[in-house]
């Protein structure tokens, strides 16, 4: 595994670097926390990064037509392909170093992908990066919880119920989409057992997110980061709200903020307080009913949320993250006869 760079924690918001990478010159819509990562992430990975992205809102609106806020290498990637694209940069990085065509030194590769790209599309891509543990390379998932850039389709992402243009609320059918949010980080620590770091993040905690982006970057081989986004015109809510509904999705314990460093779980954040009953959860309602997207919930909806919520964190074998319960013991020893 080659060398990585020295990117040092960072101790409150007064030493966050003052360089901006991810600067003016996008046409992402106001209040995008998608945009908010893409420039919280590159704030931390710094200056010698590449960072490559799948077709969706961080490739069609960042670089259109001659403008782009990158101030680092960017390349597009196509929409399944953030895993390919990252494996096959680092690849190159280090073939090139290696034949003595371009000076040694440790790149960040860093590539991000959507929900559409990255839940759905490009799990096989992502999962084939993950397993290459010679390889230092970040994948960066940022969620707006729809294939957003196409005018909010539901992806596996997507929350239950939500009204989307694939999955309007009828009189005959008030909610279509009737799958749970796939539990991605998860499953990608579990599946991957030689990754040395998975988390998930919210830019509403900026700070959180920058350092884990940093220890991504410093623990070497491959490592994934799933951020949660409140996306205006998708959740349908005034832009200003975007900070506050993401730490709703937090305070509900919808969303758990967590690191697996070398296959130990850290919870951060409200979520660690919550698991510590120093804080409770706020009602789900809460987060809900300040998005146009649940408005045609009812009563029994908002239940069936808080619900599961609940059974997230009282019954899962660890709340919020594996949901599976230990079974009853086999006594008969082996023998099924
Ligand atoms: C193979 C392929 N299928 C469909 C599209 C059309 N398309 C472009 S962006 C996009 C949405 C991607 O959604 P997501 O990855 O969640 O990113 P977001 O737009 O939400 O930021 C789709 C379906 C495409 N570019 N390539
Ligand atoms: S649709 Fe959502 S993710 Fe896309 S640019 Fe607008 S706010 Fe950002
Ligand atoms: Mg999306």
């Amino acid at each position: 595994m080659a060398t990585v760079q020295d990117l040092p924690q960072i101790r409150g918001v007064k030493n966050i670097p003052v360089e901006e990478f991810y600067s003016s010159g996008h046409r992402t819509c106001q209040g995008c926390e998608s945009a908010l990562v893409m420039r919280l992430m590159i704030k931390a990975a710094g200056q010698r990064t590449i960072v490559l992205g799948s077709t969706g809102c961080m490739y069609v609106a960042n670089t259109t037509y001659y403008s782009t806020p990158w101030v680092v290498p960017w390349m597009h990637t196509q929409l399944g392909s953030a895993g390919s694209a990252a494996t096959g940069t680092a690849a190159g990085l280090a073939s090139m170093m290696r034949k003595g065509k371009m000076q040694e030194e440790p790149i960040n590769v860093i590539a991000f992908c959507g929900d559409g790209g990255g839940v759905d599309m490009g799990l096989s891509a992502l999962s084939a990066a993950l397993q290459h543990d010679e390889y230092n390379l970040l994948v960066v998932c940022y969620d707006n919880e729809s294939y957003a850039n196409t005018d909010i389709q539901v992806s596996g992402s997507s929350p239950y119920g939500v009204n989307s243009t694939f999955s309007p609320p009828g009189k005959e059918i008030r909610n279509l989409n009737t799958r749970w949010k796939k539990n991605m980080a998860p499953m990608m620590a579990v599946g991957h057992p030689n990754m040395k770091y998975v988390a998930t993040a919210c830019a509403s905690y900026g700070l959180d997110f920058n350092n884990k982006v940093r220890r991504a970057l410093t623990t070497g081989g491959p490592t994934f980061i799933h951020c949660i986004d409140p996306c205006p015109k998708g959740w349908d809510y005034d832009p200003k709200y975007s900070h506050e509904l993401g730490m709703l999705a937090i305070e509900t314990g919808l969303w758990v903020q967590y690191e697996i460093i070398d296959g130990e779980l850290i919870l951060n954040g409200p979520s660690r307080a919550i698991a510590k009953g120093i804080r409770k959860r706020k009602p789900v309602e809460e987060y809900l009913m300040r998005q146009g997207r649940f408005a045609h919930f009812l009563p029994e909806d908002i239940r069936l949320f808080q619900d599961k919520i609940e059974e997230t964190w009282e019954n899962w074998w660890i709340p919020g993250l594996i949901p599976i319960t230990p079974g009853q013991d086999d006594d008969s020893g082996g023998d099924t006869e």
